[in-house]
């Protein structure tokens, strides 16, 4: 443990350990316009370290970006809370048993903390204060908040909300929070202004990384966010009441905006995006939907550490693992599908993504089958899906060699593939085309939603002529693992 006893969990303890890790890099004075985005994407390519930023371009030392945090299985293990060394579907499996065992801890409040060690409000707010970078070429504007965790209340339940939406610079005092329809603080959003009041909100800016994960977890609406934090960190995340509107802070946070979402008129929200997002795509400019906050006081703790979360084309990732489809591997078991032994995804944001493949150890005539179905037809694997592979357990479902020697060798395509139209899908899907996007005639809301096909594909060994199907030849591990030792290989 490389935490200091006295002090809990936060980012600048969690920069600390990667430090010791020996998984951290300083670099000094790089130009928050594109050249940090590059920078960050240049070493997420080579699955470098994390990097922080500091002496950044026009801004004073202390304020820092930290980005490429949970880029590989060893810094999200950390950050997970299950040390370095897991990789993988090992990595997987532990988070699986982790989140299952987890119990919710309630949040303490407490009556001061480090983020309140500076404000800046009235002439002095200007939300361009803190380095927030362009961190694409083509991006619409500076996005301050990518790992971020948006702070709300539900004005009818009193329950606390975190969730990571995009937050996009938009003036000195007001920044745009892309909260999609149906997420959880766009509804609360919603419920006040139904009531014609402004939606209080704040923003945190840099948080402990359990934090930050709780709030990019799709838990239902009932549970509260800073709960599961507290549960997976097995002590309670401590929070102060912000001044201005009594909401739950992280005692301990980075940077946090307070402030309003008013009410929405005409014309008055903001041209959002575009921004270059985790599909490997500018997606999503959008006049008109996204909500603008006003920002009354901004709180900063000394040398303040924003976390730097840009999406960027495939294969990299700003998490390691495809968190997303541990939700879908139990929703296959509640689904009642047997026999699971891997599920992994290869493009993915938060969501599963649009290609996951699932291992089975095959157990009757269309259990293959029978997975591809539930796959398709589960919450976490319906949305934004695409291409569904089912393989056998002899096959490593993270490693794409494997399954694509699976796909070649085990499949015949008129047996094995089936397509299926018009599935719920995610508006992030860069393949929809322009027509399917458009509001329809007649139509007065916004849009309708949006769908995509879906190929399932079998490429597990037919299960009618199991018994001929011919034997690989690779070696069993045991036995390359002897060889190498005798011969010293
Ligand atoms: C880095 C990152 C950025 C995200 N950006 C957005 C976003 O801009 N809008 C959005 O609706 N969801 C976004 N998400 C997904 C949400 O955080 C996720 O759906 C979360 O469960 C929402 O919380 P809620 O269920 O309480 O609404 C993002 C996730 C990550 C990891
Ligand atoms: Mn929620």
């Amino acid at each position: 443990m490389t935490r200091n006893s006295n002090s809990a969990p936060d980012l600048q303890n969690f920069v600390s350990e990667l430090e010791e890790l020996g998984q951290l890099r300083h670099i000094d004075g790089a130009d928050w316009n594109i050249e940090i985005g590059a920078i960050t994407e240049a070493v997420s390519d080579k699955e470098g370290p994390a990097l922080l930023f500091d002496n950044i371009k026009g801004y004073p030392k202390g304020f820092r970006i930290l980005s490429n945090a949970f880029r590989t299985h060893d810094r999200f293990g950390v950050a997970l809370g299950l040390g370095a060394g897991s990789h993988g579907l090992d990595l997987l499996k532990k988070w699986r048993a982790k989140s299952k065992a987890m119990k919710p801890i309630a949040p303490v409040e407490v009556a001061d903390g480090p983020v309140l060690q500076n404000r800046l409000d009235g002439d002095r707010l200007d939300v361009l204060s803190f380095p927030a970078p362009m961190w694409h070429e083509k991006d619409g504007g500076r996005y301050i908040g990518t790992g971020c965790s948006v702070i709300t209340v539900d004005p009818e339940t009193g329950r606390t909300n975190l969730g990571t939406y995009r937050c996009m610079v938009q003036g000195r005092d007001k920044v745009s929070i892309k909260m999609n329809k149906g997420k959880h603080g766009r509804m609360a959003m919603e419920k006040y202004h139904a009531k014609g009041l402004p939606c209080p909100v704040a923003i945190s800016i840099g948080e402990d990384p359990m934090m930050f994960l709780s709030s990019v977890m799709s838990v239902p609406v009932d549970v509260e966010e800073y709960h599961i934090a507290g549960g997976l960190r097995g002590a309670p995340v401590e929070i102060v009441r912000s001044p201005l509107h009594g909401l739950p802070i992280p005692a301990r946070g980075e940077i946090v905006l307070e402030g309003e979402i008013p009410l929405i008129t005409p014309g008055s929200l903001p041209q959002e995006g575009p921004f270059g997002e985790w599909a490997g795509y500018y997606a999503d400019t959008t006049t008109g939907e996204v909500p603008l906050m006003v920002v009354k006081a901004i709180y900063y703790r000394d040398n303040p550490i924003i976390l730097g979360m840009p999406p960027m084309k495939p294969p990299n990732h700003y998490m390691s693992l495809p968190l997303g489809v541990a939700a879908l591997w139990d929703q296959l078991e509640a689904a009642g599908v047997p026999g699971i032994t891997g599920v992994w995804s290869f493009v993915y944001g938060g969501v599963v993504g649009p290609f996951v493949v699932i291992s089975i150890k095959q157990a009757y005539m269309g259990h293959a089958k029978q997975t591809l179905m539930a796959a398709t037809g589960t919450r976490a694997g319906a949305y934004g899906g695409k291409f569904v592979v089912v393989v056998d357990d002899d096959v490593d479902v993270t490693n794409l060699h494997d399954v694509i020697w699976a796909m070649s060798t085990r499949c015949d395509p008129g047996e094995c593939v089936d397509i299926v139209h018009g599935v719920w899908t995610s508006p992030a899907d860069p393949a929809i085309p322009p027509h399917r996007r458009n509001m329809g005639h007649g139509q007065t809301t916004m849009r309708h939603g949006y769908t995509m096909d879906r190929m399932l594909i079998d490429a597990c060994r037919p299960y009618s002529w199991l018994d001929e199907f011919p034997e690989v030849n690779a070696f069993p591990q045991e036995e390359k693992d002897k060889v190498t030792k005798k011969w010293n290989l």
